[in-house]
C-alpha cells in the first residue's frame, strides 16, 4: 500500500489547485515543494518590476465562485507581490499548507511495476511512495544560467532575476549591467532605470514590446464580477485562454483587410495594450505578409519613442517574425534609452567576451559596473522534469525525450504510467493564459483518477500509437505556423544541445479542450487503463 494516493510536485498555482481537488475527491495527497513558500514562479521571480503579462481578471483561479467574487485585483496587470499575496491567501483560505513539505526537492522517482506505484526520493534522502505522481513543476522554473567566462572573478554583486534577494537589492546610484532583454530583463530595466547611477544593457536579440496600458481596474473588475462564471466559460473556449476583451469573436483575416484597415486594426490593438496585439489578425502567425505588417508597425513605434536613431535601430527586432518569440509587455521600456545614464550594447555587433573583476567585456570595450543582473531565461517546459531522475523499467524519461518530448495530450508519456504533467509540453501551456490551462489540466487529471478509482483500476498510461499520433499532430500543426522561424525557448533554442522541437500545442485552448473532453468521454480513448 503506497504512502499516498497522490504525490504532487510543486506548490505553485498548479500544485495548490491539484491538492485542493485531491482533498475534495477524498484522495490522500502530499505536495513536495523545493522552495520555502507557496507560489512557484511568483515566489522566485521577485525582481524589481516583475509583473504578469496576462490580465489579472483572467490570471486567477475560477474554481471557487466565492474566491473570485471576494478577491480584488488592483491593476489590469498584477505585479508580483500582489500575485504572491493572492497565492498565499489561497493556501491559507483552504488550509493547504499542512499537506506541503517545503524546502524539499524531488530528485528521483522509479515506477514499481509490481505495485503500480512510484517510489519517490527527495533531496533529504527520504523515500516515499505514491500511486500517482502529478508534476506541477512549472514551465519556466529551471534557469538556463549560461556560463560566462570569468563571472566568478567579478568583484561586484551578481543578481539573478529568478532568485532575487528576499530582502531586495539597493541599486540606487550604482553602475548596473543587465544581461538579457526578454520579459524579465525588460521589466527589471524599466524599474531600475530611474534610480541607478548608470545602466548598461547587454542585448543579444531585441524583443517586440507592446505597451501594457496598465491601469487600475476596480470598475472593470466589478462589471466582470457580475457575470464572472459566464466570462470564465468563454475564456475556456478561446484560442489563448483569455478574451482580449472580445469574447469568442474571431479577429479579422488579413487578406480581408486593405492596408489602411489592417493598420487601423494594429493601431487599435496597440492602444488597447498587451499581448492581444497578436490577435490583430487571425493569421498573424500563419501569413508572413500579415506578420510583416504587424512587425513593421511595432518597429515604427520604436522609432517614434527612441530619440537617437542609432539606438532605435539596435532596439528594432528584424531577425524573426513578431510573436514567434514571446512578446514583451512594457511600461516605458523604450523611453529608458532616452536617458543620459543608459547605454545599450548590441551583442550581435560587440559579442560578450568575458567578465572581469571590474565588469563586462563586449567587443573591445570593458564596461565597468558594480552590479551584474542576469536575466537570461529558462530551460522551458522540459527543464524541471529533466532535472528529476524519472525511471520506469529500463528507461529514463530524460532519455525517452532526448529528441524532444513525447506525450499524449501533454498529460502523460507512454512507458511512464501514473505520472501526469500539468501544462506539460505538447499542451497549450505557455501559449495560453496559464491559469485557464492549469485549471483544465488539474480537473482533467482529477476526473481521470476518479474514473480509475470507480472502476477499481490502478494504472493508466498512453497507448504508444495514440502518443505517436499526438506528437506528429503537434509538430505538424506547429510547422504550419511561423513559430519555428525564431530561435525561441518555445523551440528549446535557448539551451545549448537541446533538441529544437516546438514544445507547446499550437492549436489553442478551446480546440484542445474539445479534444481532451472528447478523449475522456470516449472512455479515455488512447489511454491504457488497468
Ligand atoms: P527569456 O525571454 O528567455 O529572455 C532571456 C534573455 O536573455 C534573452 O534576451 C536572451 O537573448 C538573453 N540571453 C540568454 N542567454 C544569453 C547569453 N548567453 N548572452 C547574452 N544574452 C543571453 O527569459 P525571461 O526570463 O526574460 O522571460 C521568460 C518568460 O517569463 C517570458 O517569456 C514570460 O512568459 C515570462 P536571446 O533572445 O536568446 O538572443
Amino acid at each position: 500500500m503506497a504512502d499516498h494516493d497522490v504525490l504532487i510536485i510543486g506548490a505553485g498555482f498548479a500544485g495548490l489547485y491539484q491538492l485542493y481537488k485531491m482533498r475534495e475527491l477524498g484522495f490522500t495527497a502530499r505536495v513536495v515543494e523545493a522552495g520555502p513558500e507557496v507560489g512557484g514562479t511568483w515566489y522566485w521571480n521577485r525582481y524589481p518590476g516583475a509583473r504578469c503579462d496576462i490580465e489579472s481578471i483572467e490570471y486567477s483561479y475560477s474554481f471557487d465562485p466565492e474566491l473570485q467574487r471576494e478577491w480584488n485585483w488592483t491593476e489590469r496587470y498584477a505585479a508580483q507581490p500582489e500575485i504572491l499575496t493572492y497565492i498565499r491567501h489561497v493556501a491559507d483560505r483552504y488550509d493547504l499548507r499542512r499537506d506541503i513539505d517545503f524546502d524539499t526537492r524531488v530528485v528521483a522517482m522509479e515506477f514499481d511495476e509490481s505495485a503500480d506505484e512510484w517510489a519517490v526520493t527527495t533531496d533529504d534522502g527520504t523515500r516515499t511512495s505514491a500511486r500517482f505522481v502529478i508534476a506541477a513543476t512549472g514551465c519556466l522554473s529551471v534557469p538556463t544560467a549560461p556560463h560566462f567566462e570569468g563571472l566568478e572573478n567579478f568583484a561586484g554583486e551578481v543578481l539573478r532575476t529568478w532568485e532575487w534577494p528576499l530582502e531586495g537589492a539597493d541599486l540606487a546610484g550604482k553602475r548596473v549591467a543587465v544581461v538579457g532583454t526578454g520579459s524579465s530583463g525588460l521589466q527589471t530595466i524599466t524599474a531600475i532605470a530611474p534610480t541607478v547611477g548608470h545602466l548598461t544593457v547587454f542585448q543579444r536579440t531585441p524583443p517586440y514590446a507592446v505597451p501594457a496600458q496598465n491601469r487600475p481596474i476596480a470598475d472593470e473588475l466589478a462589471a466582470v464580477k457580475e457575470r464572472y462564471p459566464e466570462f470564465r466559460e468563454v475564456s475556456r473556449l478561446t484560442r489563448g485562454g483569455a478574451q482580449c476583451g472580445e469574447g469568442l469573436a474571431y479577429p479579422p483575416f488579413f487578406p480581408d483587410l486593405d492596408t489602411d484597415a489592417a493598420n487601423a486594426e494594429l493601431g487599435r490593438r496597440w492602444e488597447g495594450g498587451g499581448l492581444c496585439y497578436q490577435q490583430a489578425f487571425y493569421d498573424l502567425l500563419l501569413d508572413p505578409e500579415a506578420n510583416d505588417l504587424a512587425a513593421e508597425y511595432v518597429r515604427a513605434r520604436i522609432r517614434d519613442k527612441v530619440t537617437d536613431p542609432t539606438v532605435a535601430e539596435k532596439l528594432t527586432p528584424r531577425s524573426y517574425p513578431i510573436g514567434a518569440k514571446r512578446m514583451c509587455v512594457d511600461t516605458g521600456y523604450y523611453e529608458v534609452y532616452n536617458q543620459d545614464n543608459v547605454t545599450l550594447v548590441d551583442l550581435t555587433e560587440e559579442p560578450l567576451r568575458r567578465i572581469t573583476e571590474r565588469g563586462i567585456v563586449a567587443g573591445d570595450t570593458e564596461h565597468e559596473v558594480d552590479v551584474i543582473v542576469l536575466a537570461t531565461g529558462f530551460d522551458a517546459m522540459t527543464g524541471a522534469l529533466d532535472a528529476i531522475d524519472i525511471r520506469s523499467g529500463e528507461r529514463t524519461l530524460r532519455d525517452k525525450w532526448a529528441d524532444g518530448p513525447r506525450t499524449y495530450l501533454g498529460l502523460m508519456s507512454a512507458g511512464f504510467p501514473n505520472l501526469f504533467t500539468v501544462t506539460g509540453p505538447q499542451s497549450p501551456s505557455v501559449l495560453s493564459n496559464m491559469l485557464t490551462s492549469i485549471e483544465y489540466h488539474v480537473e482533467w487529471i482529477s476526473n481521470a483518477l476518479e474514473h480509475l478509482r470507480s472502476q477499481g483500476l490502478t494504472r493508466m498510461e498512453p497507448d504508444p500509437e495514440a502518443e505517436d499520433d499526438w506528437v506528429n499532430a503537434t509538430n505538424d500543426t506547429a510547422d504550419l505556423t511561423l513559430f519555428p522561424e525564431a530561435a525561441s525557448w518555445y523551440m528549446g533554442a535557448n539551451v545549448p544541445g537541446k533538441r529544437r522541437v516546438f514544445l507547446p500545442f499550437v492549436g489553442g485552448v478551446g480546440i484542445y479542450k474539445q479534444i481532451g473532453d472528447g478523449v475522456a468521454i470516449a472512455n479515455y480513448h488512447g489511454f491504457e487503463c488497468a
